[in-house]
């Protein structure tokens, strides 16, 4: 990873400083590459573009230690969006495939170590399928992955050299973990489950940087997702993350959808969701979905791995850290 090359204050506060800097025309130009060759893959397989709100009454409560940032629509309390889930799951009442890029803002913690790779405004690169399987899913995910990673190498070998970044294009199918494996492999390096019943920062990380490829992890425990993900007999979740290589860590995160309102109110009780709040929600299931799943890239994080940054902060010309409002 290459070291920040303008000093965080700047990128945050001073963009008359930093917009001219070739090494971040060149990020922001591989970005426009990834957002290209995503749309163009996505609608060569019958994708349509969804566009989704970012005011709401209620949006994803499995947004792990981060919480939402209220606001007063008129006389309303509202929410801004978290993610585009709930609006991905009820498309798929009326089409087979979709896809957004659609803005997440989440009040994640103020926490310095977390720069590297967390925003508090982001883009995810949602993608949701009828009847499709997670294996469906992962499938197209690393056929996406691999599209994005030719379409850089062939379109932005200037910026690349810019970059000092030599990008490998993965091999598919990528390696897969369950959440146990991945535990007790991330226990031979020292490290062991969080308080939160999650794989640590730190943990992920260590796992990510023996890796030069990106990794599967499935099956993560069903207390600490969100009630969206289908459950197995074994208690365990049908989710799944994809965890970027050399150290860049946790990339996207989906898996197919539990869309049976009983088993969903339940989930939501599991996971200390009120039902009540989601009642359009679970109006949308009662109405018959019966099969989809869908993942979403983190657009920042992929261009960080892809560029190979130190910091996230380098991947969006106007960044919105935890805490730091910025331009
Ligand atoms: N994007 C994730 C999914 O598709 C959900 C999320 O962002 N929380 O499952």
């Amino acid at each position: 990873m290459k070291k920040l090359q303008i000093p965080i204050w700047d990128r945050l506060y001073r963009p008359d400083r930093f917009l001219r800097d070739p090494k971040v025309k060149a990020i922001i130009k591989v970005q426009d590459t990834i957002l290209e060759a995503t749309r163009k893959f996505l609608h060569s397989k019958g994708f349509i573009e969804l566009l989704v709100p970012v005011i709401a009454p209620v949006t994803d409560p499995g947004i792990r230690q981060a919480q939402f940032f209220e606001m007063q629509f008129y006389n309303q309390r509202a929410r801004l969006v978290s993610s585009a889930i709930l609006y991905k799951i009820a498309s798929m009442i009326a089409f087979e495939k979709i896809y957004t890029i659609a803005i997440n803002i989440r009040k994640e913690p103020i926490n310095l170590e977390n720069f590297d790779r967390t925003l508090s405004e982001f883009r995810q690169i949602d993608i949701e399928v009828k009847e499709a399987s997670r294996k469906q899913i992962q499938r197209l995910s690393e056929d996406l992955i691999i599209h994005i990673i030719k379409s850089v190498k062939r379109e932005n070998e200037e910026e690349l050299k810019i970059l000092g970044r030599d990008l490998r294009t993965p091999h598919k199918p990528f390696r897969e973990y369950t959440f146990r494996e991945a535990v007790e492999f991330a226990e031979t390096f020292g490290y062991c489950i969080g308080p939160d019943g999650e794989l640590s920062r730190d943990a992920e990380i260590a796992l990510s940087k023996v890796h030069y490829d990106p990794f599967w992890i499935l099956d993560y425990p069903k207390e600490v997702r969100g009630f969206y993900y289908k459950e197995k007999e074994d208690g365990t979740l049908l989710d799944m993350d994809l965890i970027f290589p050399e150290g860049f860590g946790e990339g996207a995160s989906g898996g197919e959808r539990e869309l049976e309102p009983v088993k969903v109110v339940q989930r939501m009780r599991i996971t200390g969701v009120e039902p009540s709040e989601y009642e359009w929600f679970l109006k949308v299931l009662e109405s018959g979905i019966t099969k989809c799943s869908g993942i979403g890239f983190g657009v920042e994080r992929l261009t960080r791995w892809i560029c190979g940054l130190e910091s996230i902060v380098e991947a969006i010309p106007f960044p919105k850290l935890p805490g730091y409002l910025g331009v």
